[in-house]
């Protein structure tokens, strides 16, 4: 709700009785401060669905635009965060591929090993499940576009099938361990709301005493083909554990209205999972977000 202090209020009325104009333009000066008080800050989930059981993990505050953790690692503030956003009952907006496609509603939550997870319920057409996992937020003025999110034609796969080999032979990978290269998902979704899409793939290759080669990528259609937008290519021994490193989408969001979508993702990690956003800033892609997951 737009409102402001009621002591300026009262020396605007004072200084500026009668002038409607006036008025409307202060009010639209008011300190930045001053109005995010009274505001309802944003919230954005990951959801995800298992034979039909939905789950949701905040990933972040949205203030302003910039991203900050729900939820300080204490119960105290446990307790806050889910009296305050996962109430049951509490009607989320899902969006799926940068739009809305839905409802998620909490059933109830409970803490995890480290982060609070909730139970949830999805009403929607879009098919979360598995891999393909979705958002949820508050905010009524994100995701205005409309959802654009599907599985690649042939000609789409195939182009990416291309760069991504290459990207792995840049990487000095062995020719004969190019054809074991694992798809783990890949997504076509408009990131910039151009009408063309985008595709996000995540890609892994283990090779001999398990070494990995991860890869996670954007690319664009150019010409017949895919150019590369965001490689992340990483390779490395995994711990003895096992845990690998591995980044996979989750879906996109443009949360600060620049027309290009951030990309949310889940990050491996040593001994559980990050939750991770990626913005494109002058023309790069970069990490501008993480947010532990739960380790056990
Ligand atoms: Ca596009
Ligand atoms: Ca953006």
């Amino acid at each position: 709700m737009k409102s402001i202090p009621r002591g300026s209020a009262g020396r605007i009325f004072s200084t500026a009785s009668g002038s409607l104009l006036l008025l409307m333009v202060l009010i639209n000066a008011a300190p930045n401060g001053a109005y995010s008080q009274t505001r309802r800050q944003s919230i954005i989930f990951a959801v995800s669905s298992e034979s039909g059981d939905a789950s949701m993990d905040a990933i972040a505050i949205l203030d302003g635009k910039t991203l900050r953790a729900p939820y300080q690692d204490d119960e105290r503030d446990h307790q806050r965060f889910g009296d305050q956003y996962l109430a049951a009952g509490t009607v989320y907006r899902l969006m799926f591929g940068g739009g809305e496609a839905g409802t998620v509603t909490v059933n109830k939550w409970g803490l995890g090993c480290e982060t609070l997870h909730a139970q949830a319920t999805l009403k929607t057409t879009a098919r979360i499940g598995g891999k393909v996992w979705a958002l949820a937020t508050n905010s009524e003025l994100l995701g205005k576009r409309p959802s654009s999110r599907r599985a690649p034609t042939a000609s789409e796969r195939a182009a990416v099938m291309t760069l991504m080999k290459s990207i792995y032979s840049q990487h000095r990978t062995p020719v004969d361990l190019i054809e074991s290269i694992k798809v783990t998902n890949l997504t076509a979704t408009d990131l910039n709301g151009d009408g063309k899409y985008e595709i996000i793939g995540s890609f892994a290759l283990a090779a001999k005493n398990k070494f990995e080669r991860d890869l996670f990528l954007i690319a664009t259609p150019q010409a017949t083909g895919m150019r590369a937008e965001f490689v992340k290519f990483q390779a490395y021994q995994p711990p003895p554990e096992g845990f690998l490193s591995s980044i996979d989408f989750i879906d996109q969001l443009d949360i600060d209205g620049d027309g290009v979508a951030e990309v949310f993702a889940t990050g491996g990690g040593f001994d559980g999972y990050a939750l991770l956003v990626f913005k494109k800033v002058n023309g790069q892609w970069r990490q501008i977000y993480d947010m532990a997951g739960d380790a056990c």
